[in-house]
């Protein structure tokens, strides 16, 4: 492939996984965040890069000729309700300021995740369909939605080539850090640990999920589909499978754990109410002909082992 890659908030949950696959299949690839990695922990170059510092990412861009940049830096859905203003900056500015520093360079494609979080019970939240009505009321799923416009604008005037997939919650080995979805992969890393959990959402809640190895190759074959194929200017559903805390946990302890939950609901309750049960991906599947490996039981299974204790 050889694309030039720059990822920005490359030590978040998604980064490792997106650099092992495009490393593998020969791209370059900078990874910059504003945190510093631990020492030996980087397979690939690496910057310190604050994503507000347009003219950074500018110099950056032209110093390693880069023609794709995956913009992960944000702030979560859960985290974000604790500092709602901040999460507006840093979740818009990190977006608008990629997007100027990268008109009229080298740089031909941009990724941005969106997220359930922009959809709401005015959604019919049975199965959410690509194009409905959004109100999100999280300040995450509000500045997703912000972006979703951001991107339609640029794509439509022609001005940039951004593409975007709204991210259900996703099961990584990785940790998560401030999302509604995070008992996942919280669960799995108790359940290995042999130590119980306190979940913050009622049993039967039931949310949309995805092995992140599934995100990685819906997104990069996304990114590298011909722009003819992408039929809208905004962001693509992406679903894999359905789970709840309970199910999940069943799921954790038919391979062999005795994870034990109490169940104690917060906040998070609230933001899960509003958010999908299930999501309708067929424009994705359509459009870029892809399809899930990992059902729920195979990405418990696989992620559970990948974790270290
Ligand atoms: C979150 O829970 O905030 C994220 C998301 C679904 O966007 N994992």
């Amino acid at each position: 492939m050889n694309n030039r890659i720059l990822i920005i908030g490359a030590l978040g949950q998604l980064g490792g996984v997106f650099i092992e696959a495009l490393l593998k299949r020969g791209d370059f690839v900078l990874a910059s965040d504003i945190n510093t990695p631990k020492k030996d922990n980087m397979k690939c170059e690496f910057v310190f890069l604050d994503a507000l510092n347009e003219r950074k990412i500018k110099k950056i861009i032209l110093k390693y000729n880069i023609s794709q940049i995956y913009n992960f830096a944000a702030v979560l859905s859960a985290k974000g309700e604790k500092d709602p203003m901040t999460t507006w900056d840093i979740n818009m500015g990190a977006l608008l300021k990629v997007v100027k520093a990268s008109l009229n360079t080298s740089v031909q494609t941009i990724f941005w995740p969106s997220s359930i979080a922009v959809f709401s019970k005015h959604s019919g939240l049975a199965c959410v369909k690509n194009d409905v009505t959004m109100f999100p009321n999280t300040m995450y799923g509000i500045t997703k939605l912000a972006g979703e416009k951001i991107m339609s604008y640029y794509n439509e005037k022609g001005l940039m080539d951004i593409r975007s997939i709204r991210y259900p919650g996703v099961v990584s080995s990785t940790e998560p850090g401030g999302g509604t979805t995070d008992y996942v992969v919280e669960m799995l890393q108790n359940a290995k640990e042999n130590k119980p959990y306190t979940c913050p959402l009622r049993k039967d809640t039931v949310l949309p999920m995805i092995h992140i190895k599934d995100v990685v190759t819906a997104t990069l074959e996304l990114m590298g589909v011909e722009k003819e194929k992408i039929s809208t200017s905004g962001a693509y559903n992406l679903g894999s499978f359905e789970t709840s805390p309970e199910k999940w946990s069943n799921t954790i302890n038919s391979l062999g754990y005795s994870l034990k939950i109490t169940y104690k609901e917060d906040f998070r309750q609230k933001i899960a109410d509003s958010w999908p049960k299930k999501v309708d991906d067929s424009l994705f599947r359509r459009d870029i002909a892809w399809e899930p490996i990992y059902d729920e039981r195979a990405t418990a299974e696989d992620i559970i082992e990948q974790l270290v204790i």
